[in-house]
């Protein structure tokens, strides 16, 4: 079979053409008998069904690929659909779809996918048959022959759960706990009014046709919760893979920075950084265009929990003057929040009516946005705020909407009136955040009391 593959692969073959012509003796012989064993043995080396030889003359232009042929995987399939940033409450359409590589047609085919705890299945919103049996909806495609593929849909609700906000800068004000820094260049980051995401200012910094190397630098953030997470607006135009920005962390007050490489949720880094730029081999970050939009990147914080950490936003320009040709050039950022991430996981999965031949989709996280004002109906307040979680474990977050920029007086007692906790911090217009570390509190009941220039307002919460 083999010499009879050379005769057939032509001059000069790379390996997927020697490949093929093995597979093409293979159906000459034995009328492709051994098909799906030649593609596994291709497959397990590098050259499966996804793989790219590329020019048969260079070496160094070829795609690996270990997936073996579909049609060998003799299964019932299904993928899920990536689920958007969800708001409480909101309702999302979940969109699956299936194919059978079975020869035999299936009957009774079922596609079960659970539901996230807190979310509810929208009558009616299917677009086949479908049932809610406990946590999982299942849905009914009934007879499926080889190679028939289907679309599923359906519509769910989510609950009032949402992620918490630890922190958040709007950068409305003066934001004196923010630091600028920077190895190269005289331009560094500004507030400025020309983009942003909310309120009427963001940070930015312009790109030069210079050299520029200039560094954004958060205050501390204590990272505490189940899924410690920092969201970011931003926006940028840049020299396409030569400039633009990336995050670094310090986890000892921003002496030693380390740059942050992967651990992206969404909209992670999307272009390589030139060494011209920052002289850093293999380096990747943010670069190219957002299209004039700010766009929300979520970076997982979890291997930093229980520490304190500062964040820097790190962004350059190589010296040989290339730039973007938008006017408003450079990366803008917003609303940088620290956040306690919930985030739910789905898998979808397909059967026949003897719940045999199926497979699984891969897990599809949904992630909660942290949106909105918790209210309390447990006390009335004369300003508006709230306290969460309650019960609290590690930590408390008191989240308030101030009228005007001001000083707010932060304090914790027991019942008893004894102080556990005081803090003077100034806050901006709009929405605060102050997260409060409990885990040394002894469990009981306490009183978070807020005052501000002209409000003041007492609630309580459990720690445990
Ligand atoms: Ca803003
Ligand atoms: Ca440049």
């Amino acid at each position: 079979m083999v010499i009879q593959a050379m005769k057939m692969q032509g001059c000069n073959p790379g390996f997927i053409r020697g490949r093929d012509a093995i597979l093409a003796a293979d159906s000459l012989l034995f009328g492709g008998a051994n098909g799906y064993t030649i593609w596994d043995v291709f497959a397990r080396r590098g050259l499966g069904f996804y793989a790219n030889g590329g020019n048969s003359n260079d070496i160094n232009d070829g795609v690996e690929n270990f997936d073996r042929n579909p049609y060998a995987v003799v299964k019932l399939k299904i993928s899920k659909d990536n689920l958007p940033l969800v708001k409480p409450g909101e309702e999302v359409t979940v969109s699956m779809s299936t194919v059978s590589h079975i020869p035999a047609a299936q009957s009774g085919v079922v596609v079960t996918d659970n539901l996230p705890p807190d979310f509810t299945y929208v009558d009616g919103s299917a677009s086949v048959p479908a049932t809610v049996v406990g946590s999982d909806i299942k849905l009914s495609l009934g007879e499926v022959v080889f190679n028939q593929s289907n679309n599923i849909t359906y519509k769910m609700r989510a609950g009032d759960n949402k992620s918490l906000t630890l922190a958040i800068y709007g950068f409305e004000g003066f934001e004196d706990n923010w630091n600028l820094d920077g190895a190269e260049g005289t331009s560094s980051w500004f507030q400025t009014d020309v983009a942003y995401k909310s309120g009427e200012t963001s940070f930015y910094i312009y790109e030069e046709e210079t050299e520029v190397d200039q560094y954004l630098i958060s205050p501390d953030f204590d990272i505490v919760g189940q899924n410690p997470a920092l969201r970011f607006w931003h926006r940028f135009d840049t020299e396409i893979g030569v400039d633009g920005g990336f995050l670094e962390v310090s986890t000892d007050g921003g002496n030693v920075w380390q740059i942050i490489r992967d651990g992206f949720i969404k909209n992670g880094y999307n272009n390589e950084l030139s060494y011209s730029t920052f002289a850093i081999p293999s380096l990747r970050g943010f670069s190219g265009t957002t299209n004039d939009q700010f766009i929300d990147t979520y970076l997982d914080l979890t291997p930093w929990k229980g520490q304190t950490i500062k964040i820097r936003f790190r962004f350059g320009s190589n010296p040989e003057g290339g730039v973007s040709s938008k006017v408003l050039r450079g990366w803008f950022i917003d609303d940088v929040e620290v956040m306690d991430l919930l985030v739910y996981e789905t898998v979808a999965c397909v059967t026949n009516a003897d719940n045999e031949n199926g497979s699984c989709s891969d897990i599809r996280k949904i992630v909660i946005d942290s949106d909105g004002i918790v209210s309390s109906n447990e006390v009335t307040n004369r300003i508006n705020y709230a306290v969460y979680p309650n019960p609290a474990h590690d930590y408390m977050v008191v989240e308030l909407e101030a009228s005007k920029a001001g000083a707010a007086n932060f304090q914790v007692t027991t019942l008893d009136g004894k102080l556990v906790y005081k803090q003077a911090v100034r806050i901006n217009e709009g929405r605060n955040v102050q997260t409060i570390l409990t885990h040394t509190f002894q469990s009981g009941v306490y009183l978070v009391q807020v005052q501000t220039a002209d409000s003041i307002g007492v609630q309580k919460i459990v720690i445990r």
